[in-house]
Order: C-alpha cells, then structure tokens, then sequence
C-alpha cells in the first residue's frame, strides 16, 4: 500500500511538533484525539493500585490469579468508563515480588478478545514472555486465532499460567497486553499494571517507603461526553480497513491519566517521597518536572528501567518515552504547609502541560535519605565487551513501519546473540521511535555521536530514539535462550508491524 501525498504530510507534520528547544523535542510520533468532556484538575485524590495476593503459596513459587475482565470505573471523578482490566481494574493489582522468588501468574481471560501478557522488562523464559502470537483466547473463541507463516503461537482457552523466576534486579517492572496487531487497543483500555521486584539490598538502604514509595503510571486517553474511551478504531487493529490514515503515527489523549485517574491530587507531608515514574503511554513522550512555588524541585534519580543506579544523580528534569521507568527521590522538606507542587510535562500543549499535584499538609520526621551507593558496584559495560554489532532501522517504508525495511513475520529472526555475551546494538530512525528489547537489558552507550542524556545511565530495556539520530547500546543476552523479541513501543507502530524477533541461542 502506497502512501498517499497528504498522508505524506500528515506523518512530516507529526515528526516536527513544536517543542521547546531541539526540533526532535516534542511529544514524539502521533496525533491528538480531542475528548468531550473536560474533567477537572487536582481534585481526584490518587489511588494506589492494589496489591496482587498470592492464591498459593508453595515451596517453589507464589501463584497469583489475575482475571481480564470488562468493568465499570471511575477514570473521570463524575461518570464512569467500561475498561477491560487485570482483576477489573485500571492499573491491574501490582505484582510484588522478591528477587529469587519465582512468581507463577495465571491469566484468566474473560474479556471478549484473544490476549497475551508480557511482562516489561521481565527476564522471563521465551514461552512465558508473552509472545504475540501466544494468544489466550475466552471461551468458544471463534474464528480461531491465525497461525501465522507458521508462526510460533501456543494457543490456550480461558486461562494460561505464566512463569516469572524473579531472577533480576530490584526494579519497576510492568505487566500489559501484547497480543499481535491489536496491543494499542488493548492497552489503551487498561490491559497493563505494574510489577515492582525488591532485593535484601535495596531494602536496606535508607530510602524512603511504605506510603512514601509512590508507583505513578501516567498515560494519556481520550474520553466521549458518556465517559468511554476514544480510540480511533474500536476494535480493529490500527490496519484495518478504515481504521488506517491520520493515526498511523500513533495516538495522544488529551488527558493525563495517573494510576488510573484524570489529574490527580496528592497529600504529602514535608518529607521526601520516591516516585516510581513509568510511562504506560501508547505513544506520548513526556519532559517532566517538579514545579513549586516558581522553582523546580531537584529530582534525585536512584533507578532506571531494570534496577538501582550505582550512584543518585541529581536532574531538574527527565524526558520520559512510551515503556521506560524513572525511579526518583523528591524532598517536600522546607516548603511551607499549604504549598503545591506540580508535576508538569514540558512536552504537553493545554491540559496535558501537567500531569498531577501534591500538597504539602503537615510535616512530620524523615529518617530516609538517599545513600551515595545504590546497586552494587559493577563497572559499566564497554565497547570492549561487545563481541558483535548490529543495526536495527525503524523507519516508514512503503506504508507500514519497518525494521531493517521488513514488516514483523512472526517466524522470521533477525538476529541470534549468544547467551551470557554482550552485543553493541545501534537504532536509527526517521521518526520518534521508543526502541524496546524483550530479555535482554542494556546500556545506553551514545546518543547522535554524544553522551546520552544524564539520566539515560543504568540498565534499561527501552530507549528514546529520536527522529534521524542513531542511539547505540551494550546489550547482554543473559537468563534465557529462544525466541525473544525487539520492538517500537509506539503501541500503533507495534501494531503495524515494527517489531522484530531474534533467537538467543
Ligand atoms: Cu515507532
């Protein structure tokens, strides 16, 4: 299928949205979706998700049941949204695990569509890691789901169980859907939750927990005047006839959603707090910052997406793309009750120029702090390290997102890294692509030729790749062999096809 001229422009136009500085600054790929109603701001209070309890717990293994369910919520304060949820709720119940300590999750699916749950940044065996053409189906699914070119895909009716060893860093995991050409929908409904996996190191550091640790999954949707989610295509894949055109590059909502609610408003005392920032947007990038008072509040990063820097680094701001986890310590001491303070996103135009508000109600003592060793020490990986190198292109072919100019084929593999070797993997693009390794988690080594941005250290498995820059990474393919996968995390892209596998062998 050809590209036509004003669809041309129309993806130009989306590459090159103002932002504030460098021209690939912005919210990234997509295109805005206007809500009819306007909920309103810092009044909702935020919820924390639950907390998953174990169903069973045995010798090997804690077992959890989690049921994909349709379900009625309160995303806006006044009227209420039919969401599909983990347990019926939007973020599902937070998977709590030690590092370890095997995890055996079964899904239960109850919703009307086949689905398939990957957990994100999760060293998982290849037939646990939510492959998307392991599909889960409800019962009496019918048409049966399509093996694809004689894809891989196990295919289970109602319930699968899924097994997590926990054998990783202490970290902020999540867990969403993943299932082949329809992971935007399913996401932007409420298929995704989070995962946070702790270690005896990390629980005896100083840092600030309980209801000090706050998990803030932020993402955006679009809402009708009864309350249901927009999205551009209901139930059909971003390809499907129709359904195609102006949201190819991806789709923004117009409001900013925090655990599950639009804007949220949040009571602190003059402490400090850790804000687990994760990203569950299906393809907004955000530039956060803390405002109080006309100053920004330091941001002291402790965490990237698959565990504790070695050192706190201190940031005034941190941009934040569809799949990545911040994990950053903020001090409310010294501001006078009565002061708010505002997370706002820099890359926003009109209500999603913020995000949520704390209040500072009382004061109270604080015997956390942030520690000036974190993880472990353990030197970074160098190219040295790397025993190959490989290119991976993102880019628009012929109307379809690519990699290496190739549409995803489920049985098709586009590379096959050693176990317990490090790789050096360069991405380049000609849009805003949020690039996502399944298994293996990396370094980001350069960016456009420079130092990456001074957060961007640490391991991460997701990595901001901007608009014809080539951003390299030390990769280690470690835990597992088999089929794993890599991919753009623009959930549209994902659904057209810019994903790719590669066998660890
Ligand atoms: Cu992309």
């Amino acid at each position: 299928m050809s590209l036509t001229r004003r669809g041309l422009l129309t993806l130009a136009g989306a590459a090159t949205v103002a932002g504030c500085g460098r021209l690939s600054d912005g919210p990234g790929t997509g295109r805005l979706l206007t809500s009819k109603v306007h909920p309103p701001r810092f009044v909702t209070p935020l919820p924390i998700p639950a907390t998953a309890r174990p169903v069973r717990v045995t010798a090997d293994a804690d077992h959890y049941v989690l049921t994909q369910r349709v379900a009625d919520v309160n995303l806006l304060p006044d009227r209420k949204t039919r969401i599909w949820g983990y347990d019926g709720t939007f973020p599902g119940p937070t998977l709590r695990g030690r590092r370890g300590r095997p995890m055996v999750v079964t899904i239960r699916n109850e919703l009307p569509v086949p689905t398939s749950t990957h957990l994100h940044g999760g060293v998982t065996p290849p037939d646990s890691d939510g492959f998307p053409t392991d599909l889960t189906t409800p019962r009496g699914y019918s048409p049966a789901p399509p093996v694809q070119h004689g894809a891989p895909g196990q295919v289970h009716e109602i319930s699968r169980d899924y097994h997590y060893p926990m054998a990783q860093r202490a970290a902020t995991l999540w867990y969403h859907d993943h299932r082949m050409d329809f992971t935007g929908p399913q996401v932007w409904r409420g298929l995704l939750g989070l995962c946070v996996i702790t270690d005896p190191r990390e629980e005896a550091l100083p840092l600030p927990r309980d209801e000090r640790d706050l998990p803030l999954v932020i993402c955006d949707r679009a809402f009708d005047e009864d309350g249901s989610l927009q999205y551009p295509s209901q139930d059909m894949a971003m390809h499907a006839p129709g359904a195609r055109g102006q949201f190819v590059t991806g789709v923004f909502g117009d409001v900013i959603l925090v655990n599950g609610v639009a804007w949220p408003r949040h009571e602190v005392s003059g402490v400090r707090y850790r804000l687990r920032l994760v990203n569950a947007s299906n393809a907004r990038r955000y530039r956060l910052a803390l405002r109080a008072g006309g100053r920004r509040l330091p941001m002291i990063q402790i965490g990237s997406d698959d565990g504790l820097l070695s050192a706190p680094i201190t940031h005034t701001e941190i941009i934040v793309t569809p799949g990545e986890r911040y994990d950053v310590v903020v001090d409310f001491a010294g501001l006078p009750i009565g002061t708010e303070a505002t997370l706002v996103n820099d890359f926003g135009t009109g209500g999603t120029t913020e995000v949520m508000r704390f209040a500072v109600v009382r004061q109270a003592t604080d015997d956390s702090r942030v520690p000036d060793r974190l993880a472990a020490a353990e030197p970074p990986l160098t190219t040295a390290d790397a025993v190959t190198e490989r290119q991976f292109d993102f880019r628009y072919d012929e109307g379809r997102w690519t990699v290496n100019r190739r549409l995803y084929d489920p049985a098709g593999s586009l590379a096959a890294p050693r176990l317990d070797t490090v790789e050096l993997w360069r991405f380049t693009s000609d849009f805003h692509h949020p690039v996502h390794v399944h298994l293996a988690h990396f370094q980001v080594l350069s960016r456009a030729g420079r130092s990456p941005e001074p957060w961007e250290t640490g391991w991460k498995d997701t990595v901001d790749v901007r608009p014809y820059e080539t951003v390299e990474v030390l990769a280690k393919f470690a835990g597992h062999r088999g089929k794993y996968m890599l991919h753009c995390h623009n959930l549209e892209h994902e659904d057209m096809a810019m994903m790719a596998n590669f066998d660890v062998v």
